[in-house]
């Protein structure tokens, strides 16, 4: 039978088909982390009444994403919380290198009821460096109203931290609550935290993949190509001197003058610098 994976927990598959989720298991074959299946994939599984299902197989994927671990995404919106807890713009960067280049990318500066001059200095930030911003709270139901134009009809991902808000924008989305193992997040005791990537289903062929959040990002990326996860430096790379100018200390650099001018933000190009670094000296990539 074919499906796609929607739930990933306890070493559990559970796999869409016709109308019917499926628990099933991974057979050894994906020993390799590469090609073990995760959730939004399409897979060919074996399944008898009463028993256990098996992933056979895994179609090819359009893209996948590594935090969260997805496949098939359209786009990506990443979560920053203007407060409670206050957003970190280094790990944004991150998660911004990380899909660069594979998916789309809406940054959505969300609680913006907390501090609305702090949240339109961060939505002019990420617009002046290229990226299709919003700023919403759930305090401001026409706030939410325009992301779900951008995102009905399309399979989006959901990504940020820990209690930015990904739960209470996946509901208002889907027009109900996001449930957590079949109980609602907001009866849960202690924290509403997702502790498990599930694939939600909405109207007219809308899918929203909201995930646990995490507090710090890894890259596996050379330092060298660092500079084509920004997407504001390509214009201005190649007025460079040198043509393979990593834009740090090198004399006559077009990007560092953008940044001197304002066309390149400081705080993107302050984080490019330090993640370059980073990267450097981890130097096994
Ligand atoms: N003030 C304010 N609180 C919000 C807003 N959106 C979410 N929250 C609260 O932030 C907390 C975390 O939200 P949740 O959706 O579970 O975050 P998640 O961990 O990213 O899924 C909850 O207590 C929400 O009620 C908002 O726009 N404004
Ligand atoms: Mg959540
Ligand atoms: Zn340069």
């Amino acid at each position: 039978m074919e499906g796609k994976i929607v739930k990933l927990t306890g070493g559990f598959y559970y796999v869409y088909s016709d109308g019917k989720v499926y628990e099933t298991r991974a057979r050894g074959n994906f020993r390799h982390k590469d090609t073990k299946p995760v959730v939004g994939d399409i897979v060919e599984f074996k399944y008898e009444e009463d028993k256990l299902g098996y992933i056979e197989k895994v179609y090819p994927r359009t893209n996948i994403l590594i935090r969260p671990s997805v496949a098939n995404v359209d786009q990506v919106l990443i979560v920053i919380p203007i407060k409670d807890p206050k957003y970190n713009l280094n790990l944004v960067d991150r998660m911004i290198i990380a899909y660069e280049n594979k998916v789309d990318i809406f940054i959505v500066i969300n609680k913006y009821d907390l501090d609305e001059s702090e949240a339109k200095k961060l939505m002019y930030l990420y617009k002046n460096a290229g990226f299709e911003t919003f700023m919403v709270s759930n305090k401001d139901e026409k706030s939410l109203e325009s992301l779900r134009e951008h995102v009905e009809g399309k399979t989006t991902a959901l990504s940020g931290v820990s209690a930015a808000g990904k739960s209470t924008i996946a509901s208002y989305i889907l027009g109900r609550e996001v449930l957590v193992g079949g109980i609602s997040e907001k009866t849960r005791r202690g924290k509403h935290t997702t502790r498990h990537v599930e694939l939600l289903f909405g109207e007219n062929d809308t899918y929203l993949f909201d995930t646990p959040g995490f507090s710090s990002m890894d890259l596996s990326i050379d330092s060298d190509r660092l500079q084509e996860q920004f997407r504001e430096f390509k214009n201005f790379r190649s007025n460079c001197r040198f043509n393979n100018c990593n834009h740090i200390n090198e004399p006559h650099c077009a990007v560092k003058e953008a940044v001197e001018s304002g066309e390149v933000e400081e705080t993107r190009y302050k984080n490019y610098v330090s993640i370059f670094n980073d990267l450097k000296e981890k130097g096994k990539y």
